[in-house]
């Protein structure tokens, strides 16, 4: 072997390595990124309250509506936006159906409804009721 071969095969040995690193360091974090989404699929959410009114997203994703469980607050005006993010779902709109909200959820549009929510619980869901997700109002 000359030194030319001896360089060349460092090279490639370092790059074999480092490409493998990086693989790995994908498969890794993306195996955390569907942990924390499974996690985030039970999670309830809040609200975030400014300025007189509540807004908060929720997500159409494979899972579902991500978060399921919203929390709002009774009285105070309400902006929920949804967002649907695959095509991967029968979620192509939204009813609240206590409020009166029917709204199709074009791919990657956010689209918001605003209502006052009164306490109690309430579903939001999709058009033939088969994906859903609660409303907690207290
Ligand atoms: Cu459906």
């Amino acid at each position: 072997m000359n030194r030319k071969t001896i360089v060349a095969t460092i090279t490639l040995l370092i790059a074999a390595v480092t490409l493998s690193a990086a693989a790995f360091g994908r498969s890794q974090s993306c195996c955390m990124a569907k942990k924390s989404s499974r996690h985030e699929r039970a999670r309830t959410a809040e609200a975030v309250e400014q300025d007189g009114e509540q807004t908060a997203t929720v997500e159409v994703t494979g899972n579902g509506f991500e978060p399921s469980s919203l929390k709002l607050k009774a009285g105070v005006p309400a902006k929920v936006t949804f967002v649907r993010k695959t095509d991967e779902t029968c979620a192509k709109e939204v009813v609240i159906k206590e409020y009166k909200i029917d709204r199709k959820l074009p791919l990657n549009e956010p689209v918001t409804v605003g209502f006052t929510p009164r306490k109690g619980e309430f579903t939001f869901a999709c058009g033939m009721g088969m994906l859903r997700g609660n409303l907690i109002v207290e």
